[in-house]
């Protein structure tokens, strides 16, 4: 019948905390209108603004997606491509692909991938491939986490089992430590934060939402959080809040570290962190009044010392024995493997040759692709590199290569498309059925395809299915069907009742009951213990013990500049959309009155960023609640729609952090002067 609507329940794949419940409104078979389940129990009913506005705008128009393979006309970056068909595309790819890895081999072929879908088929399935192929994997983690895993590692034992959200009903005390959840988790900010009956403290250089909401807030230098930490614990030693029998049973290297923690007082601390004693002497009674979270955010480790930043911050839940119990814990991220996923399994590590070459880090990924003999072709998909990556000015530079063959799979012409030899137009997730696996909720929900892709668009696991047999390869796994894939990964959960059950509910918890994080307090590190010394940081090169360590202020009048998650952007995504542009405005920077006045500097004037790798254009914005020698502006822009023809990545070398090769992008200093 004409004008018959239906609703369907689906799953938000992006790369976010909330993992939010969606209800599609179709007429006639087709979308009229993506909403927030009203029963999802983290979106209920509402989607965030971003979401809301791309899902009913870009995502959904056909103008702005890619619909058909492309190939390059003309020279390089010059934004010239033709039409091409599926089998053109992929027999060219697949005679490249073959001729590389006869000759100087599969190592030369390099592919970068993230977070564009979270979805766990569309997420890993093309990890086969490349697997099977033998390539350099960009490793995606260096690029956003990878210190905060590292140093977790150590202390812990683990970054991917964190605390089950549930539990915060149990908590007296909810510490937020260099993570945004008002941009980057609407949903948490605003119903699981507010709605439990815990204390909330928040730890950020800047005053956001969650900040402004908090019972208190605790405003550091950037760079500063270790030595924050030790001034809480030296707090807490002081007043007798350690739990010494739980320190004897399972913490290693206690004593190790008591002297230093007894000098690190909070006039120490104040001097180190800029934040008054008497509110670190506040915090440190708060987590100690009971049961208590704490919440390690990703912007806390984006820092050169952002690893024993987070090994530091570790501290306080071991030498209070927040473990084991209602309410207590640390929370990085919950992986897959927190819900019995067998990451191994999607993304076909067993396809991997002994000889499988070493992943290469973000940071080093300019200079591997300059090298003209490494690097032979560059394959990007589910990411954006010339938005989000490093030092873009050179990384620009080096795509550019005439002689570097670059393949790009997104759902729109971007930067980095506009830098390949071939573009594949990709599906969306309203476009097939997967499953997702929320990163902070312990759950699993269904992705449920509503609509055909716009064109000749496909999923990634089918574009690399179709790869696959084009190189001739002929491994099971690189085949396997979708429906396998969601069957095998629900048994592993223990969902019963198969993907039309999940799809009923959208998203199902894991457990009835909130889970507690290590139950039976051990640890799966070395010891089995929480290591606060770590033999085996020491074996890899790190010092023993995290350090008090706080970053020095930046010299010669210039600023710390953060540039975290804006809440109208999802990273590189959603800067191509008119409505959300209208929402952002002119890229800016905001800064403290006074540091503007004395740099000559007033709100809507044009300043100019610059530092030894590069400069950019931003416009002022005031905020008198940033600390002094701190700037602001955000992540997100695309260089291609930005006046200058650069986003904020054109300031920062690359220079990684501390631990695990990674970004230390909250790092970067610059001058900032009237333009
Ligand atoms: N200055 C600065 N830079 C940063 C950061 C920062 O804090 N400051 N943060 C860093 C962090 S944490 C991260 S994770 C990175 C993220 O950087 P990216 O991974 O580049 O960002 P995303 O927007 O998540 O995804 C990129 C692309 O995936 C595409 N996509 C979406 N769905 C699909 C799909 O199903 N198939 C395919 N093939 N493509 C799809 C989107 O259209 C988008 O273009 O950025 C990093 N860059
Ligand atoms: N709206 C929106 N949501 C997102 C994203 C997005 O781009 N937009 N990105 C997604 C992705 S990929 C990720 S990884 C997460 C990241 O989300 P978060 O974990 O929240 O990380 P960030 O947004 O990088 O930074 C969070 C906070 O860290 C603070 N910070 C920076 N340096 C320091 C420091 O030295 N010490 C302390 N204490 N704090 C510091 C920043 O001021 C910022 O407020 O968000 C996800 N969600
Ligand atoms: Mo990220």
């Amino acid at each position: 019948m004409p004008g018959e609507r239906d609703h369907i329940r689906t799953t938000c794949p992006r790369d976010c905390y909330d993992a939010c419940g969606i209800v599609v409104v179709r007429r006639d078979g087709r979308v009229a209108k993506v909403l927030g389940d009203p029963g999802h129990p983290i979106s209920r009913g509402a989607l965030c603004g971003k979401c809301a506005i791309a899902y009913n705008g870009v995502w959904r128009d056909p103008d702005a997606r890619l619909t058909t393979p492309l190939r390059r006309r003309g020279a390089k970056g010059a934004g010239r491509f033709e039409p091409i068909g599926w089998d053109e595309a992929l027999d060219e790819i697949a005679a490249r692909f073959k001729a590389i890895a006869a000759d100087p081999g599969p190592q030369a072929i390099l592919h970068a991938h993230y977070t564009g879908t979270c979805s766990l088929i569309a997420g890993n399935f093309p990890k086969r491939f490349f697997n099977r192929l033998g390539a350099t994997e960009v490793d995606p983690d260096t690029v956003c986490n990878n210190a905060g895993h590292v140093a977790l590692g150590y202390a812990i034992g683990t970054s991917a089992l964190g605390f089950d959200p549930r539990t915060a009903r149990d908590a007296a005390c909810i510490v937020v430590w260099g993570a945004n959840p008002s941009a980057s988790a609407p949903h948490a900010h605003k119903h699981w934060l507010r709605e439990s009956p815990a204390k909330v403290v928040v730890v950020d250089p800047i005053r956001h939402d969650t900040a402004a909401a908090a019972d208190l807030h605790l405003q550091p230098y950037p760079g500063t959080d270790a030595a924050l930490a030790f001034a809480l614990v030296h707090v807490l030693a002081r007043d007798g809040a350690l739990d010494r029998d739980f320190i004897a049973a399972h913490v290693a290297g206690w004593d190790e570290i008591e002297a230093t923690v007894a000098d690190c007082t909070p006039a120490w601390g104040e001097a180190r962190t800029g934040v008054p004693a008497a509110d670190i002497e506040r915090a440190a009674a708060l987590y100690a009044a009971g049961p208590a979270l704490l919440w390690l955010g990703q912007g806390l480790q984006r820092q050169p010392m952002g690893g024993n930043a987070m090994r530091a911050c570790a501290l306080l839940p071991a030498v209070t024995g927040n473990f084991g119990r209602p309410g207590t814990g640390l929370y990085y991220l919950n992986g897959g493997a927190r819900r019995g996923i067998d990451g191994d399994y999607l993304a076909g590590a067993a396809l991997a040759r002994e000889s499988s070459p070493p992943p290469v880090s973000h940071m080093a990924l300019a200079a591997r692709i300059e090298d003209a003999e490494a690097s032979r072709a560059f394959v990007s998909w589910n990411m954006n590199v010339a938005v989000s990556g490093p030092d873009q000015a050179r990384l620009r530079r080096a795509l550019g290569r005439e002689d570097l063959f670059t393949v790009v799979i997104d759902l729109f012409h971007t930067d980095t498309a506009e830098l390949a030899d071939i573009v594949l137009p990709a599906a969306s997730f309203l476009e097939f059925d997967d499953l997702v696996s929320p990163y902070f909720h312990l759950a699993i929900a269904a992705q449920v395809g509503v609509e055909p892709p716009p064109g000749a668009a496909l999923p990634n696991q089918e574009i690399f299915r179709r790869l696959a047999r084009a190189m001739g390869f002929d491994d099971p796994a690189l085949f396997e069907p979708d429906a396998e894939i969601i069957a095998r990964v629900l048994g592993d959960v223990g969902f019963a009742g198969g993907f039309a059950a999940l799809a009923r509910l959208g998203t199902a918890p894991i457990a009835p009951e909130p889970v507690i994080q290590f139950p039976d307090l051990r640890f799966p590190t070395p010891s089995g213990r929480i290591e606060i010394a770590s033999t085996a940081a020491e074996a890899a090169g790190h010092p023993r013990l995290p350090l008090p360590h706080a970053d020095a202020r930046a010299a010669d009048g210039r600023l710390r500049l953060l540039s975290p998650a804006s809440r109208w952007l999802m990273n590189g995504s959603y800067a191509n959309d008119p409505k959300i542009a209208a929402k952002l405005g002119p890229a800016s920077v905001a800064l403290n009155p006074e540091d503007a006045r004395t740099r000559g500097l007033a709100a809507g004037m044009r300043a100019r960023l610059a530092n030894e790798t590069g400069s950019l254009e931003l416009v002022v914005a005031l905020d008198e609640t940033l600390p002094m020698g701190v700037a602001l502006t955000h992540k997100g822009r695309w260089s291609r729609l930005e006046p200058g023809g650069a986003n904020v990545n054109v300031l920062y070398a690359g220079t990684p952090a501390d631990m695990g090769e990674s970004t230390a992008v909250h790092g970067v200093e610059v001058a900032i002067a009237p333009a």
